[in-house]
């Protein structure tokens, strides 16, 4: 019995050895692929794109209504070597759709792929059946119209495939786009709005390229790693011709799985305004920006006294946007942006308390040691009743730091504690997405306002098809 035990020790012992070795080796080609970025250049000659604004079809000025194609398409992001890609109502990302808080809004998606897909409204507080999630598939050929009336304030939200299995591929080769939800406020009405010219969409992914200008992925645990580029509106390189203004960014992290931390070459400060579910109840002077997968920010970067003819937008100490200045400063300051008048969700005495384990090993993962089962729903939950929930980040074993990004479909929440302390000042306006980083703690108090099953997920999207995703139902 006693040597029986003493080689189970040992086999364990050896086995652990053996984990960490390859967890070893695995790193070392990890930051190969880290040094690798940028590798491609096309030396910031191209002008940065940007989305169409989607027609509205419906001349009801209540009533909005809106086409998007799901399809194949072939986009050139290197001169002359063309990439097969996926886009809606074009070849990469997909056109902006414009909806105003109370407005009736149907949206007619037709799948022209030949694999299954859905479409998913990430942050829009809508119910479960119009949410997109992997039970409102679109099977190849055919289309799905979901409508709803916006119940929320203004807010730059976003638009992705949530089929199972499918995923991952289908946002990496380009299936994603923005929601601009407008508002009535004080806020949006006295901030830059002028599409394009004060008023612009970053939506920022790294991408891993072939030489031939193919985009690569793998389904497969080196899907999870880095791209050796990183696009901003699907533009490798870009530059972008602005005033000497204030002028909005709306950005987005639209990448599979990576975290970005951006700031501007001169050094320059920024002021956020926005978190993920719209404007913070007041403006947060920064030098950096963090995002991790899913989350968007707002900022406001006041260019009037900048001399310089360009700066650059930053990802660590690589430029991936030039901004060209011109002109003589104009516009206002803007230095008094009214605070938002939404209310924080309201608490009982004794709210309900939920705890959400998040673990993985390399594109696995598991949320409170289960993986996801499309037939079990893990939480059932009351309508309209506000919860304290608990999120822990135990780490990630092999290839990934461990940190996640926890999103809850069709509500913002708003996060109490990091850690046991204040959450910092950018996290405390609406979020859909939180990053809980490896040995964390974040808790948050959330409350469903449309019935319905709604997904719960880590937005590393390998993860989120890889088991890291549970369903909640919100009961009437
Ligand atoms: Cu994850």
């Amino acid at each position: 019995m006693e040597h029986i035990k003493k080689n189970k020790t040992i086999i364990a012992i050896l086995t652990v050895l053996l984990i960490s070795l390859i967890g070893l080796w695995l790193s070392v080609i990890f930051n190969m692929f880290s040094e690798k970025r940028i590798v491609l250049s096309n030396g910031f000659t191209t002008a940065l794109k940007l989305p169409l604004l989607l027609e509205d079809e419906d001349p009801d000025p209540s009533v909005a209504r809106y086409t998007l194609n799901a399809q194949y398409g072939e986009t050139v992001f290197m001169k002359n070597l063309p990439a097969s890609t996926m886009g809606y109502n074009g070849s990469y990302l997909g056109p902006i759709l414009k909806m105003k808080q109370g407005e009736k809004v149907s949206i007619r998606v037709n799948n022209e792929l030949d694999e299954e897909t859905t479409v998913h409204w990430h942050g829009l507080v809508v119910p479960g059946e119009q949410d997109g999630g992997p039970h409102q598939v679109i099977e190849p050929g055919e289309s799905w119209t979901p409508s709803f009336t916006v119940a929320q304030p203004a807010a730059t939200l976003w638009y992705h495939p949530h089929a199972l299995r499918t995923t991952a591929t289908q946002v990496y080769f380009g299936l994603a786009g923005l929601i601009y939800v407008e508002d009535e406020s004080q806020t949006s009405r006295s901030l830059p709005d002028e599409y394009g010219v004060n008023d612009f969409p970053l939506i920022v992914q790294d991408r891993n390229f072939n030489s031939d200008g193919s985009i690569s992925y793998r389904t497969d645990m080196m899907g999870i790693l880095p791209g050796n580029t990183v696009l901003v509106n699907g533009t490798l390189n870009p530059y972008l011709d602005i005033r000497r203004e204030v002028v909005r960014f709306r950005v987005l992290n639209a990448s599979n799985s990576e975290n970005f931390v951006f700031r501007l070459s001169d050094g320059s400060s920024f002021r956020q305004i926005a978190t993920d579910g719209g404007f913070m109840r007041e403006p947060l002077l920064s030098k950096t920006l963090t995002l991790s997968p899913g989350e968007r920010a707002e900022v406001l970067v006041d260019f009037r006294e900048v001399s310089a003819e360009t700066v650059n937008l930053l990802l660590g100490n690589t430029p991936i946007l030039k901004l060209r200045l011109s002109g003589n400063p104009t516009g206002e300051a803007r230095e008094t942006i009214p605070q938002p008048d939404a209310a924080d969700i309201p608490i009982g005495a004794n709210p309900r308390e939920r705890v959400f384990i998040l673990e993985s090993m390399g594109i696995t993962g598991t949320i409170n040691g289960k993986s996801f089962n499309q037939h079990r729903i893990d939480e059932e939950i009351a309508l309209n009743e506000t919860e304290i929930w608990t999120i822990y980040s135990r780490g990630g074993m092999m290839m990934q730091s461990g940190g996640h990004p926890f999103h809850v479909h069709g509500t913002q929440f708003q996060v109490i504690s990091r850690n046991g302390k204040e959450p910092p000042k950018e996290e405390q306006g609406f979020k859909d997405t939180v990053f809980v980083d490896e040995g964390e703690e974040v808790r948050i108090k959330i409350r469903f306002t449309q019935p319905g099953v709604f997904m719960y997920h880590c937005h590393i999207l390998e993860h989120e098809e890889n088991g890291m995703m549970g369903q909640i139902k919100v009961i009437p």
